[in-house]
């Protein structure tokens, strides 16, 4: 079965994706998601320009193989946008893989190892009143566990809060916008937006929240200390994760569970922070981490110091992703949730899929490959919208972390 096509296809249905779609001369495709918010531009030129006309003539088989020709092949390792290159690529081909076996994904890795994956959404809101309101809604909805974000008065634009309810996308310009970032009312404020939520929901919803790489490992540890009484099931992002060896100043000081590696690409990034117990989640995700063939490789590193799977699933990351991610997770042993923001109406009928949302989980479906697919002609109808994300300063005007 070889390649005989390889296209990248850019849409913009409320924000954009980069998709590449291999053709096999048997006629079998597959799709990958290749986007990277704000720079989407520079994968899609990865792809064509330097991955496609190697790909034009390969096995499609061979998935192990295509994948060490990426990685190894281009010399200069690692990155954003090589890695989601790659990852485009490994998803085609295995949803590929998948078609021509008539199997679904997770039966390929090994089949499923639980009913649903438990997903966790987003509530938001411009203070605690608001968040509450918004936690409220998604136990509604039938969801166990809820990410809590809330305006910090005084902060008019803190990380998490959205206008819109629903759908967060924080990539609302097309040249960055500029938000004011102060910690010390944030650490004040926070500790009270999950003592009102514990008060009004009791002790059974899982509770998750996002540091956003805002804080220093000290003033991380003093956040994470502060919110042990309210159970969280994971603080995320607590601080940047450059210098992994910072996360052990946070674990002297506290038991909270650390979910980190949304914007990790590879195993190297986390090997420190797992193999020296710093975090509890892996945040790393299909789009971000070279594809299933590299992602399984992380959850197996990690299963021996028993860190769990916590993948990004933000709107950036297209149905493609989130498909795939889910045969993924419903497969991986040492699974610990899913990210769930749904798309827009607009990307849904942009990408048909097979998963479903009901009690709290996803499922995967049971089609062939990863069970999402791209309706072309629909797609050409939204051209590419530049948009990037904001950007964090102090009040003194200092660049900091968005
Ligand atoms: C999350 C993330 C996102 C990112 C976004 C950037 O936990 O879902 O932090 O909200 O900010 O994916 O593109
Ligand atoms: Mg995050």
């Amino acid at each position: 079965m070889r390649i005989r096509e390889a296209r990248v296809i850019v849409t913009s249905p409320g924000r954009n994706f980069v998709t590449l779609k291999i053709v096999t001369d048997e006629g079998v495709y597959g799709i990958g998601d290749a986007t990277l918010n704000g720079r989407e531009k520079a994968v899609a030129s990865y792809l064509e320009d330097h991955v496609c006309p190697l790909l034009i003539g390969r096995d499609a088989r061979r998935i192990e193989d295509i994948w060490q020709l990426l990685y190894r092949g281009a010399y200069w390792r690692r990155g954003p946008v090589t890695m989601r290159a790659i990852a485009a690529v490994d998803v085609a081909l295995w949803d590929i893989k998948g078609k021509a076996m008539g199997a679904p994904l997770y039966d390929l890795l090994g089949g499923k190892s639980r009913d649903g994956v438990t997903v966790y959404g987003h509530a938001n809101g411009r203070d605690i009143a608001e968040t509450t309101d918004a936690v409220a809604r998604y136990i509604d909805l039938g969801y166990h566990a809820i990410r809590a974000q809330s305006g910090v008065p005084g902060l008019d634009k803190p990380y998490g809060v959205s206008k819109d309810k629903h759908v967060y996308e924080p990539a609302d310009a097309a040249l960055a916008s500029e938000t004011i970032w102060s910690t010390p009312e944030y650490l004040r404020h926070t500790p009270r937006l999950f003592d009102a939520l514990r008060t009004s929901f009791g002790e059974a919803p899982l509770l998750l929240h996002d540091a956003h790489h805002r804080l220093t490992p000290q003033e991380a540890a003093k956040l994470a200390k502060s919110l042990e009484p309210y159970d969280l099931f994971w603080l995320e992002d607590p601080t940047p994760a450059e210098n992994q060896e910072s996360f052990q100043l946070i674990r002297q000081h506290s038991t909270t569970p650390l979910a980190v590696g949304e914007v990790f690409n590879t195993l190297w990034d986390c090997k420190d922070l797992i193999q020296n117990q710093l975090i509890d989640y892996i945040r790393a995700t299909i789009v971000g981490a070279g594809g299933i063939t590299h992602l399984r490789r992380i959850a197996d590193f990690a299963a021996v110091w028993q860190v769990r799977t916590g993948c990004h699933g933000a709107t950036d990351l297209s149905p493609v992703t989130m498909g795939a991610a889910l045969h993924f997770q419903s497969w991986v042993p040492n699974f610990g949730i899913q990210e769930y923001m749904p798309h827009s109406a607009e990307t849904d009928a942009v990408f048909p899929h097979h998963y479903s949302f009901a009690d709290g989980m996803l499922h995967p479906g049971d089609a062939p490959g990863h069970g999402v697919d791209i309706d072309e002609a629909l797609a050409a109808t939204y051209p590419y919208t530049p948009r990037q994300l904001p950007i964090a300063r102090l009040r003194d005007g200092s660049m900091w972390n968005w």
